[in-house]
This record gives C-alpha cells, sequence and structure tokens, in this order.
C-alpha cells in the first residue's frame, strides 16, 4: 500500500549532517533533470538544527563505555518528525543506510520507486542510538560490505538508482528495460565505431545485420559473462529453456578448457 502512481511526483527527504555534499551529484544529469522536471523533489534537511543543545551537538557517548560516538536519538527523531508533518497523508518509508541493513539491489530499488515518499537517514560517528532504529524506521539498507564515513554517499547511490526507474525519467534512448539485472543476467559487451580500432576488431557478427544471429549472439555473452563472474545469479534469472540449453553447452566448454 501507499503506492505512488505514475504521474504524482516523488518527494525524498534526505536527513544529513552534510547537506552541502549532495550538490554536485544532484544538480547534474539525470537527477538534476528529474528535478527540474518536477518527477522528483528532493529536500536536504540538516539534523544538527534539531539538535535542541546549546553547542547544537547531535552526538555522544556509549552507554556501557567503548570508544567512539553514537549519533542521539533527539535530533534524528525531531528531524524526522519534522519532515513526517510536511508530508501529511504520505506515510512513505523510512530509510537508514547503514552496513546492518538489507543488500541494496535492483528488486529493491524497484520496491522503493513505488513509494510514495523517501526519508533517508545518513548515519555517522560509530552509528545511531538503538531506538530510532526501534521507533522510527521503515528499512535498514546497506550498499555493501565496508564501512563508509557516513550514509551520505549511499544515500546518492539509492535516489540515483531510484530516480532512473521512474516513469518519464530515462528518454526512450536510455531506456532502462535491457540493463544489467532487469532479466537478473549481466550485460552482454558492447562496441561503437570505429571497427576497427588499435588492432582490435568488433565481433563480425554485430556488423552482419543478421537481427536473429545478433540476438543469440548477445544472450550467450550475456549467459557466459553471469557464469564466469556472478554464478549465483543464475539461480535467480529468468532462462528460457533456450538460455538453459546454451547454459549447457557454455558448462560443458568451460570444463572441457579446464581439463585440456
Ligand atoms: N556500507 N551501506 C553504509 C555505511 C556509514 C557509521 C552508520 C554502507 O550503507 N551505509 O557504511 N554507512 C555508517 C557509519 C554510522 C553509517
Amino acid at each position: 500500500m501507499n503506492c505512488r502512481q505514475g504521474w504524482q511526483m516523488m518527494k525524498i527527504d534526505i536527513l544529513t549532517l552534510f547537506p552541502e555534499m549532495f550538490a554536485g551529484p544532484f544538480s547534474s544529469s539525470i537527477l538534476k533533470r528529474a528535478q527540474d522536471s518536477g518527477l522528483i523533489e528532493i529536500n536536504l534537511v540538516n539534523i544538527r538544527d534539531f539538535s535542541t543543545n546549546k553547542h547544537h551537538t547531535v552526538d555522544d557517548t556509549p552507554y556501557g563505555g567503548g570508544a567512539g560516538m553514537l549519533m542521539a536519538p533527539e535530533a534524528i527523531f525531531g528531524s524526522v518528525e519534522d519532515v513526517n508533518g510536511k508530508n501529511p497523508g504520505m506515510p512513505g518509508r523510512v530509510v537508514l543506510m547503514c552496513p546492518q541493513g538489507t543488500p541494496f539491489s535492483q528488486s529493491l530499488a524497484r520496491d522503493l520507486a513505488m513509494s510514495e515518499s523517501l526519508v533517508i537517514v545518513c548515519g555517522h560517528y560509530e552509528g545511531v542510538d538503538e531506538r530510532v532504529r526501534e521507533t522510527l524506521l521503515t528499512d535498514e539498507i546497506s550498499i555493501g560490505d565496508y564501512v563508509l564515513t557516513g550514509g551520505e554517499l549511499p544515500a546518492m547511490v539509492v535516489v540515483d538508482a531510484v530516480t532512473r526507474l521512474l516513469p518519464g525519467v530515462l528518454g526512450e534512448r536510455e531506456s532502462a528495460e535491457e540493463d544489467s539485472f532487469s532479466a537478473g543476467l549481466l550485460e552482454y559487451p558492447h562496441y561503437t565505431r570505429p571497427r576497427e580500432f588499435r588492432g582490435l576488431a568488433v565481433p563480425e557478427v554485430l556488423l552482419s545485420g543478421h537481427h536473429e544471429e545478433i540476438r543469440k549472439w548477445r544472450r550467450r555473452q550475456s549467459l557466459l559473462r553471469t557464469l564466469e563472474r556472478r554464478p549465483e545469479l543464475l539461480s535467480q534469472a529468468e532462462l528460457t529453456r533456450e538460455d538453459e540449453e546454451i547454459l549447457k553447452n557454455l558448462i560443458d566448454e568451460l570444463l572441457r578448457l579446464d581439463l585440456g
């Protein structure tokens, strides 16, 4: 429920201690165009504005001791409640970017793209007070198994991946349909002009004009790449009978290469 209709703009609130970090990525290229044409509205909120102590601090030491500082609950609660109050009737998703979250994926991006609104909380220091997790969040998302200095870069990744899926954001030419992951496979190799570059030729089949042969070659290359680089994706991919036949042959060939 709380599904956005395609014609409605998506409201994205980003709660951060460093709003200036977003200026470059959000004012260039497709994310800029999406905002200018009213398909998304990005609202940057400085969490520090919701600190109520006289030095405007937002961190504190952990109960129980230990090194490092935590983000205290007060300013995060204040900023989430402020944006929720300004988005009446939009109980959208409230996401914390953190390494403990659900692994981000194209399918999670598709799911988020259906939400009316997103609130993304960018964590800092050693982490956030657990009561933020317990009561404010609908989601925790990780962009990968590494630790960054804050949730800002991950928030940009999520906004980018979600925005390009919204109807009207990509033109016909850039369309998301044929992407990597749209069928759960890696992309086939691409070539543009010239036909020969520094002695390196473009595969003959791509110059042949035989559309069926080209389609088959591309599909086989997608399957080969996925098998070699990301075999775990194959169990979730949408495979036809033809794909399974090609895969069987590829595995046979690879095994023969290994032995021979
Ligand atoms: N990886 N995926 C990530 C991250 C920084 C300490 C909580 C990640 O999403 N976020 O590394 N975030 C940490 C820093 C507080 C956020």
